[in-house]
């Protein structure tokens, strides 16, 4: 009978020098297995034969008292020598269908792959599991062929889910390279094949080799991870997961202005942290916005400091509007204090799709960590599809970081709205005279506002600051939470537009900010244009 594996944990040995060190392999392995590693790969690239051998014997004694399977990497004939539960081959090693030949039904082969063909071969070849590889660049390979990273990853489980056969939607699944302690959590959570349904194809585990082989204590690094595991990401721990909703249409809208109202309020009593990295033609506003609304700012793009910041409890706002090495630099650390402090991030891809360079930032940007919400207009949402995965070209080139024509209908705008929430499980909202926003299962469409926004510089930026001040107020439902500060900071810009002493942009201003300023300590009142559901 082939042994029934739980993946989740899956424990990849290194006895190199740089890894292993002086250490005796077998006590290490124990004390992992002892922090609750669920199966054992025993990888060695450089011993002899008979050291592999001598070797994953006793591992294999150590294994068998914990009941945990062990896998030999690479060599069919040690695995066969030993009689342990498994192989794991890579695509230079024998092919799948002939270790099958040799080892039997009985035994568990695993392939690494890389893509959708690889995956396709190996599970048509009768593999057990899939390795995914290389989620991350390591230094524990330094061959490693393809960084595929997330997107490259949920395309395959995307693939292997959309097969008609249940061979493939089945198959068991790991992820391998660069997986630690601080991206676990959101790993596991952004690992999954992109679609709306339900219950899609996620992966079964991680393969971890440096971040419990190389720690100190690998029983307590093996633990941690494990605990990792096994809760949600912090970012998500305080939400209420999307639920599919079946309501009627006019109960949704009163939810949605409840919601709306008790958001306000929020933000009014706690004061919550706007953090804003945004270039400077628009620090000055958006920290008078944040003001207004009852958020507290801080305009700081040193990411050196967003460690101590992300603790205070707020919410953070990329702004790519100047995007070169050095800020991308400071974004990624910032990206990475907040999905560890779990305060939400909003990311606002100025001019995305404009240059290659804000291409390859957004790229770079989005598998560098996860981003509660991601707004933009449509040619920026065209772009943040592309690095999504979800289309393979923007469809055309935008000029500058304006809009500029509009090319998608009212529905192909919602369908891509919703389409890359439900692939990146976040909010997407696209901005334009009608904002659509949706958590990939809800979509809306908001047509408040007023066109004096679109005059005046930096209003995309602080609406921006307005949703991660909203959303960090009220984590538990952040999908309302960014409808209410849409409507706020859009009902304010009506309510200005239309007052005697407003006569254009300039003198809209400094309207719109006391308006945001009187918002927030009234009453929500009916959204003029109203939000519509249903999309
Ligand atoms: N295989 P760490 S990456 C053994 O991509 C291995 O196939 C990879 O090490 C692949 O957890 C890798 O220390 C090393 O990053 C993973
Ligand atoms: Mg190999």
């Amino acid at each position: 009978m082939k042994p029934q594996v739980d993946y989740s944990l899956y424990l990849v040995t290194d006895s190199t020098d740089a890894i292993l060190g002086r250490r005796d392999l077998i006590e290490v392995v124990e004390q992992a297995i002892q922090g609750g590693v669920t199966v054992v790969q025993y990888r060695d690239k450089t011993s002899g034969t008979g050291i592999l051998v001598d070797t994953a014997r006793k591992l294999h004694r150590i294994c068998q008292q914990y009941q945990i399977p062990l896998i030999i990497n690479d060599r069919v004939d040690v695995a066969l020598a030993i009689g342990c539960e498994g192989v794991h081959l890579g695509q230079d090693d024998m092919d799948v269908a002939n270790a099958r030949t040799v080892l039997g039904q009985d035994k568990i082969i695993g392939a690494t792959v890389s893509s959708i063909d690889e995956a396709h071969t190996a599970v048509g070849k009768g593999a057990d599991y899939l390795g995914i590889g290389t989620l991350y660049s390591t230094a524990t390979k330094k061959d490693t062929k393809n960084i595929i990273g997330i997107n490259g990853i949920r395309k395959i489980l995307y693939y292997l889910d959309h097969q008609g056969d249940s061979a493939f939607k089945n198959i068991k699944t790991v992820c391998i390279g660069g997986v630690n302690a601080s991206n676990l959590q959101r790993v596991n959570y952004q690992l999954f094949a992109p679609s709306t349904s339900e219950s899609p194809k996620t992966i079964d585990g991680v393969a971890i080799v440096s971040a419990i082989m190389a720690a100190e204590d690998p029983s307590e690094a093996a633990k941690q991870l494990k605990e990792l595991l096994n809760t949600p990401p912090p970012f998500k721990a305080k939400s209420n997961e999307p639920v599919f909703w079946h309501e009627k249409q006019e109960d949704e809208l009163e939810e949605i202005q409840r919601q709306a109202r008790r958001a306000v309020e929020t933000i009014h009593n706690l004061s919550p942290l706007s953090h804003n990295m945004t270039n400077l033609v628009v620090q000055n506003f958006a920290a008078s916005v944040a003001l207004a609304i009852g958020a507290s700012p801080i305009m700081s793009n040193n990411g050196a400091e967003a460690e101590d910041l992300a603790k205070l409890g707020g919410g953070l706002v990329i702004n790519m509007g100047t995007a070169t090495l050095d800020s991308i630099n400071n974004h990624r650390l910032a990206i990475a204090a907040y999905n560890t402090a779990g305060g939400p991030i909003v990311l606002d891809p100025v001019g995305a799709g404009a240059t290659t360079a804000r291409r390859d930032a957004l790229d770079f940007l989005m598998a560098s960590g996860y981003f509660d919400l991601v707004k933009g207009n449509e040619r920026e949402i065209m772009a943040v599809a592309r690095a999504s995965g979800l289309i393979l070209q923007d469809a055309s080139q935008q000029r500058g970081v304006d809009s500029g024509d509009s090319i998608l209908s009212l529905g192909q705008k919602a369908y891509l709205v919703q389409r890359i929430a439900a692939r990146e499980r976040n909010i997407v909202l696209m901005t334009g005279a009608t904002d659509i926003i949706s958590d990939g299962i809800r979509t809306y469409a908001i047509n408040n506002g007023h066109p004096y926004l679109g005059m005046v510089t930096g209003s995309g930026c602080t609406l921006g600051t307005t949703l991660a001040a909203y959303m960090a107020a009220n984590p538990q439902n952040k999908l309302y939470a960014a409808i209410a500060g849409i409507l706020h900071f859009e009902i304010a810009a009506e309510r200005a537009a239309v007052r005697e002493d407003v006569r254009g942009p300039g003198t809209f201003i400094p309207a719109f900010i006391d308006e945001l300023y009187s918002f927030r300590t009234g009453v929500l009142g009916e959204p003029s244009g109203g939000v519509g559901g249903g999309i």
